[in-house]
């Protein structure tokens, strides 16, 4: 661990989101929660720190999106910047600067270093085939490029994976390959890219990474040593595409910054976009120490390509530190920007209002830091009602309200501690300690855990002390229980104002305390003796059923519109004459008996009125239906096929069934009552 003492400042970036969608709260608690709650401790404690973010405008997810939904790129990255800028705003992302790599500032920075590492000879110039569509007189990403799949055989396979059989591939394995958009032939030509040659920066690379900073996460230190064991190999930095940073050298036209080579740059110009005289101080003194918080599919790219980049240059800083995550699930399924399985931020503010800290809250207390994680609904009210509201906001209320109704809300005095008072005194002094620790190695969800042990011990004062009790007796004893409460209070306005900043500023109004000062916490006189607190209100409210069960039920018809998407019916039967229909006998039967078959979890049997006496049939619908449930009810079922034994019972014919997009059997029948045995044609 790099001490934090000989840092003089702390530079924090945050990965930045592309701007082909909304964010979503897998973003939020990948990457802007954990790195809003430590810019605003540093901020708290009164070190120097800039919290670093924006929008990654240029690369193929962007031009996709357009496409998509039949407008300019420009339209897309205009409208995503705005509205993803909004959600961080809202959520209280404390961002000094939000920019974008459009902005001028960025394209003219990331130009000139391209171009500074052209001069000085650190890229190296490499021809390749690419697939070329010679009417669009495009080159092709592999996204686009279309085919048929070399194991399965779908007809539509992408340049990098199928998405029927789920191969990894490359374009060049593909059958037949075409452009997926203009569906065009596709052939080889060859094309001249730059390539960074990261194979130069491996022992630099393994020395920096693996021997001086063994402190990294697992996580991200195992990343790295996979890729530096696999050993590195030249990356391109430019690519072929309309939409992007122009590589500056004469003879490229058509060409752009790879988005992962511009993308990263964009952490610098936006720095000197805020601080067009002092940027440097940011980037290239070294007291000033340099995170990046991301999520875990960008470390290779901020711990080998993006650190290779900055030591070719020569004149920039390295990352001290990477706190990547891992992924955020949503009720147990991968979150996905093209499934629309996803919580967006600007969603859930809208139909849960006034509510991130509670979103904030319940994503560090879930925190993917070590393994992935998953996101519920139900564990997102149990958390509100049973910590928030239970916990920190039934200790405030408590604490405020005796205030009002034995003070005039006014601080009362505190007299002569007894041994309890100071037991709890001792412990609530080590919260800071403990927070504190845990947030220099970044573990944020056990930090917030221990700040909510703050409100446990509040609580627990209380309930040991029971004022309410004393006051007929001992108002002295009375004054000195409800200053500690009230102490204890203003400590959790000030533990909390990292994780719940709204929360926190709610608290500091009701006690009228003013700015928060992290060197407070700990002290048992921040709150005078006789100043005056505002009326209490409540900190946290109850969420009711309805509020998750409409959110749940979001989530389902979502999933249902996903699975008829993607539902596509079986290819039709070869054709047949109305001979050869007419060979099958399907008759109306009702159903008089149905019971499981023993022993086979797959089959029912039927006892049905077929009005010639009657049959047994045996169908494997038992996975579907309860048996009492279709006594009674009408069925088609075929009245000649052949008679077999289903484990020891002789079936007289078959029952007809649908079988839904997931696979259920649905029993078909007619739509309106008919007798038995009638003929079905
Ligand atoms: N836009 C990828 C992503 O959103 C990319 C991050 C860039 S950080 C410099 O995951
Ligand atoms: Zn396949």
């Amino acid at each position: 661990m790099s001490e934090q003492k000989k840092f003089k400042r702390t530079l924090v970036t945050t990965a930045l989101p592309y701007a082909n969608g909304p964010v979503h709260i897998g973003h939020l608690a990948g990457v802007y929660v954990p790195a809003d709650i430590y810019a605003r401790y540093l901020r708290l404690k009164g070190q120097e720190v800039l919290l670093v973010g924006g929008s990654d405008e240029h690369g193929v997810p962007v031009t996709i999106r357009a496409r998509k939904e039949g407008c300019t790129v420009q339209d897309v990255v205009d409208r995503y910047h705005n509205l993803i800028k909004k959600s961080f705003e809202d959520f209280g992302i404390s961002f000094d600067v939000y920019s974008r790599t459009t902005s001028e500032t960025h394209k003219k920075h990331a130009s000139d270093f391209f171009k500074k590492l052209n001069d000085e000879g650190k890229f190296v110039e490499l021809e390749s085939e690419q697939y070329y569509d010679e009417e669009a007189k495009e080159f092709l990403t592999d996204r686009n490029i279309r085919g048929e799949c070399p194991r399965c055989h779908a007809a539509d396979a992408y340049g990098d994976q199928c998405e029927k059989c789920g191969s990894t591939l490359s374009p060049d394995e593909l059958i037949n390959p075409y452009n997926a958009v203009t569906g065009n032939k596709l052939v080889k030509r060859s094309t001249k890219h730059w390539y960074l040659p990261l194979d130069q920066y491996q022992g630099w690379l393994e020395q920096w990474i693996l021997n001086e900073h063994k402190e990294w996460r697992s996580n991200v230190y195992g990343q790295c040593k996979s890729w530096l064991d696999t050993g590195l190999k030249p990356r391109a930095v430019t690519r072929d595409l309309n939409w992007g940073i122009p590589v500056p050298v004469e003879g490229a036209e058509g060409k752009v910054l790879y988005v992962w080579f511009d993308a990263p740059i964009g952490y610098i110009s936006n720095t000197k976009e805020l601080l067009p005289d002092t940027w440097e101080t940011w980037w290239k003194d070294p007291e000033t120490r340099m995170l990046h918080f991301i999520g875990k599919d960008n470390i290779v790219f901020h711990c080998i390509v993006f650190p290779a980049m900055l030591k070719a240059h020569g004149e920039y800083n390295l990352p001290d530190n990477v706190p990547s995550n891992e992924f955020l699930n949503l009720e147990g399924d991968k979150i996905s920007t093209s499934r629309n399985w996803a919580v967006w931020l600007h969603e859930y503010l809208e139909q849960i209002p006034n509510k991130q800290d509670v979103l904030r809250y319940v994503l560090t207390a879930n925190a993917p830091e070590t393994k992935d994680n998953d996101f519920t609904w139900k564990d997102y009210q149990a958390r509100n009602n049973n910590e928030l509201v239970a916990i920190y906001g039934n200790f405030v209320n408590r604490a405020t309200v005796l205030t009002h109704k034995y003070f005039e809300g006014k601080v009362p005095e505190r007299h002569e501690l007894t041994e309890g008072d100071k037991a709890t005194l001792a412990e609530f002094a080590e919260v800071r300690k403990q927070v504190e620790a845990l947030l220099d190695v970044f573990r944020f969800r056990d930090a917030q855990k221990e700040a909510m042990n703050l409100a446990r011990i509040g609580n627990k004062y209380l309930a040991d002390n029971e004022p309410w009790k004393l006051a007929k007796t001992d108002m002295a004893r009375v004054e000195t229980i409800m200053n500690i409460c009230l102490q204890i209070a203003a400590n959790l306005a000030i533990v909390f104002e990292p994780f719940l900043p709204f929360s926190s500023a709610k608290l500091r109004k009701m006690l009228a305390m003013g700015d928060a000062d992290w060197n407070m916490l700990g002290s048992i006189d921040i709150l005078p003796v006789g100043h005056a607190i505002e009326k209490p209100e409540l900190l946290f409210d109850k969420i009711e059923d309805d509020v998750i069960d409409a959110q749940m039920k979001r989530l389902e018809d979502i999933k249902k519109a996903n699975e008829a998407e993607n539902y596509k019916p079986e290819p039709v039967a070869p054709e047949v004459d109305f001979e050869t229909f007419e060979k099958v006998d399907i008759r109306v039967g009702k159903v008089l008996d149905c019971q499981k078959v023993p022993k086979a979890d797959k089959l029912l049997q039927f006892k049905i009125d077929d009005g010639m006496g009657g049959r047994t049939i045996v169908s494997g619908i038992a996975k579907f239906y309860n048996p009492e449930d279709l006594i009674g009810k009408e069925v088609l079922f075929i009245a000649n096929f052949a008679p077999r034994k289903l484990k020891g019972v002789e079936s007289q014919g078959m029952i007809l069934s649908a079988v839904d997009a997931d696979g259920k059997l649905v029993v078909c029948g007619p739509t309106a009552e008919v007798k038995p045995g009638s003929k079905v044609s």
